[in-house]
């Protein structure tokens, strides 16, 4: 071999473009040298290559196990040429530079994908280790060493072997990249494999090293597998009954993360009642009246302890998106949190933990099946987060922005004072839309979402989605409302439909008369009442007053400000940035409404 001849070093499981490849390369005037298949498979075309043996003076092993794992090999790629200490290390050893690597992997996730699903030893005879290896010394040194690994790159390689200077090595860049990123989500596949048959919860709760959860399918019945996993650490969610499906993790983790910073904002103990990854309601531990605990189902249970006040006052904001909910709570399950939860219809709580009493009620619940999650209190999410989205890797920092009473003092309207009182409510409400869907707008009161409008692609839709489910929860309260002559036996998920058609005023029409929808209605009562008339809802919305608003993004336009003074919005929160800004501030002020600009947007997906 002559001094200036470069070497190739040839290992690859997919020949896909191998022959093409070794004929350019020696028509450069490349050595080649490669493992077993591959040195037969280029032999046998006329080709002339070498054995990586030739170089380690040791016969491939271990049935395969071992083929370049080898300091002549990795010695070869590893060495920086231009630093005098490793030319004379590799003189001493006499081991020749390698210039050129080519190399793909045993094809791990093919296998394991495979039906009938490989054994476990399967799997692992499929584990690369030697070309990974050579991928990762190759990829290290690019600097001097070209590291093809993929057979799609090889054409072009042909042409940048030429290259010479910064030219030639924004293309070893590149081609690093690839071969670090290919390594990474091999890595991962492994990883995945491992810890599904090892790490889940059943098999691995012994050991404390708990990575993985099953999840029971994915956001349809038909997407299995389904899992939730941590890389580092252990896995911060525990099922202590039932088993969760994706939405449910979804709606159980942002839940956690809303009621934990709702408690750490305000002090007080939260819960928040979640759908569809946004919260149908939310709010802290602020004592109901007696008019909000009959509307909220909870006049029966005298004093409440304050978790179950402020999971009472979620439950209540918007009863009917309630149904079926994922519950956060920030602090240990009680047993009374527990029986309120235990009697509606609910998918599933996430807790920091569970009093003894509070988990046989809640472990009862839907013959077992009740989701019973218990949240490592302590549990700090990275900062850097990714997902998904058809194949397509997306990161960004997590919104770990902290929302504080302080976000408030920057107020633009000519009505300036905001009490603690709407300090509390606008940071319900803030903390409220930064895990809601966009565009989200949230109306809150005594520390407590009373509607929120999630997932509008328009921000008017949005605040008067919000208003109108403001508007209900209001008219829940009214006197007629709550004296409703319902007949024995009701039971509550149909006591809230009936209240909403009767507050919405959905039935009362003439062309309802007489529909089986009209008809199944009345039948819930023992004498039916009368419509709310045009004057009582007036007179009603009239006194619903020091509504906070806080929308995840600027008021686009003054209507939108209309809209929440007409369910009696007293206080505005919005990052503002429109330049119809001004407009909006002088309809705020028209209404005298205080207006806090918060520059800060929260949207969230
Ligand atoms: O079992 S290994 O991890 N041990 C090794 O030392 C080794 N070196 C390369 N597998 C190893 N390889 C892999 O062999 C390469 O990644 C490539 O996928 C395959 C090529 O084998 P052959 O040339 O015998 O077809």
């Amino acid at each position: 071999m002559s001094a200036s001849q470069s070497t190739a070093i040839l290992s690859v499981y997919d020949k896909t473009g191998l022959l093409e490849l070794a004929k350019g390369l020696h028509a450069k005037g490349v050595r080649l040298l490669g493992s077993g298949g591959t040195a037969k498979m280029v032999r046998e075309a006329g080709l002339p290559i070498g054995d990586v043996s030739d170089i380690t003076k040791a016969p491939e092993m271990l049935g395969g196990r071992v083929k370049t794992l080898h300091p002549a090999v990795h010695g070869g790629i590893l060495a920086q040429t231009s630093k005098e200490s490793d030319r004379a290390d590799l003189q001493a050893q006499n081991i020749a530079p390698i210039d050129i690597v080519v190399c793909n992997l045993y094809p791990f996730e093919e296998t394991i994908a495979r039906e009938p699903a490989p054994t476990i030893a399967q799997s692992v005879e499929e584990v690369d280790i030697g070309g990974v290896t050579l991928l990762r010394a190759a990829a290290k040194n690019h600097e001097r060493v070209w590291i093809l690994s993929d057979p799609k790159d090889y054409p072009r390689f042909l042409e940048q072997f030429d290259q010479t200077g910064a030219e030639a090595q924004a293309s070893r860049n590149l081609l690093a990249v690839k071969a670090f990123s290919q390594t990474a989500k091999y890595d991962e596949a492994i990883s995945n494999y491992f810890r599904q048959q090892y790490a889940s919860s059943a098999g691995a709760s012994a050991t404390g090293v708990v990575q993985q959860l099953p999840l029971r399918y994915g956001a349809n019945p038909h997407q299995k597998p389904a899992q939730a996993f941590v890389t580092k650490g252990e896995m911060p969610v525990k099922a202590l009954a039932g088993s969760p499906g994706y939405i449910n993790l979804l709606d159980s983790l942002n839940a956690w993360a809303l009621v934990k910073e709702l408690a750490e904002a305000t002090g007080l103990p939260a819960a928040a009642s979640f759908k569809h990854v946004s919260p149908a309601g939310a709010a802290v531990a602020v004592p109901l009246s007696e008019v909000e605990a009959k509307a909220y189902f909870v006049d029966d249970l005298g004093q409440l302890s304050q978790l179950a006040t402020a999971y009472a006052r979620a439950r209540g904001a918007d009863r009917m998106s309630s149904f079926g909910d994922i519950i956060g709570l920030s602090h240990v399950c009680d047993a009374q949190t527990a029986r309120i939860i235990g009697r509606e219809v609910s998918d599933g709580v996430i807790a920091p933990g569970y009093e003894p009493e509070a988990l046989e009620i809640l472990s009862k619940k839907k013959g077992g099946k009740y989701c019973v999650l218990q949240m490592d209190p302590n549990y700090e999410p990275d900062l850097v987060e990714t997902r998904q989205v058809y194949g397509v890797s997306l990161q960004q920092r997590r919104n770990d922005v902290k929302i504080e009473k302080s976000l408030f003092t920057n107020i633009v309207s000519d009505k300036k004072d905001v009490p603690e009182s709407a300090l509390l409510d606008l940071t319900v409400a803030t903390l409220a839309l930064k895990y809601t869907q966009s565009n989200s707008v949230c109306y809150a009161l005594n520390g407590q979402v009373i509607g929120l409008g999630a997932g509008q692609q328009s921000r008017i839709h949005c605040t008067r989605l919000a208003g109108s489910k403001a508007d209900n929860w209001w008219l829940r309260q009214h006197p007629r409302t709550l004296s409703l002559p319902f007949k024995k036996g009701a039971k509550r998920p149909e006591k809230s439909n009936v209240i909403d058609l009767f507050v919405e005023g959905t039935v009362e029409g003439d062309d309802m008369a007489n529909t089986q929808e009209r008809k199944e209605w009345e039948a819930m009562f023992d004498s039916v009442p009368p419509p709310l008339s045009v004057q009582e809802r007036r007179e009603h919305a009239a006194k619903l007053k020091n509504v906070v608003v806080a929308s995840d993004a600027f008021f686009p336009f003054p209507d939108n400000v209309h809209r929440a003074a007409r369910s009696g919005a007293g206080y505005i929160a919005a990052p503002g940035g429109s330049v119809m800004d001004d407009a909006c501030i002088e309809a705020a002020n028209g209404h005298g409404i205080v207006v806090a600009r918060t520059n800060l947007r929260l949207f969230h997906h």
